[in-house]
């Protein structure tokens, strides 16, 4: 049982330590991996704008809960960013995601920060309101310097 602990801890440990890339086996499975995670963010996240523009009633454990989604979603992606997976197309990531890898970095640190924010604020209705713009103005940020439009 021991050893079987210790293999788990280090394989998780070592699954950390990996670049990004040898996490996945193919290109294709990581640029699967991040939408998926941005999927799941942005379906959450939706669901607390909603309430923030006054679509659905503020509801304080709806909130929680789906911000509760959104913090962990967001630190996700970023590893699914592997070299060689930019794109053209509309939605895809530029080329300067790699290029200019430290502010790419720093734009996701913002918006996990804001996420995090936004889910101490979304206590109330108004602290909901107030946080739910800084939030959804770094995901644009993000979008306007790295996706293609
Ligand atoms: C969302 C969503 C995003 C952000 C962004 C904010 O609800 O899916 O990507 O907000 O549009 O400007």
């Amino acid at each position: 049982m021991h050893r079987l602990l210790a293999a788990c801890a280090f394989s998780a440990a070592l699954a950390t330590a990996l670049p990004a890339a040898a996490q996945f086996q193919k290109p294709e499975d990581a640029v699967k991996y991040r939408k998926a995670a941005y999927t799941v963010m942005a379906a959450h996240f939706g669901r607390v704008g909603a309430m923030a523009q006054g679509r659905v009633p503020f509801d304080a454990g709806a909130a929680a809960a789906n911000l509760q989604v959104v913090v962990a979603m967001s630190t996700l992606p970023f590893a699914g960013f592997v070299e060689g997976t930019a794109g053209t197309e509309k939605g895809t990531p530029k080329a300067n995601v790699w290029s200019e890898r430290a502010k790419f970095d720093a734009a996701a640190k913002k918006m996990q920060d804001e996420v995090v924010k936004l889910a101490a604020a979304a206590k109330t209705a108004d602290g909901l309101k107030a946080a739910f713009g800084k939030a959804a103005d770094a995901c644009k940020a993000c979008h306007d310097d790295f996706r293609n439009p």
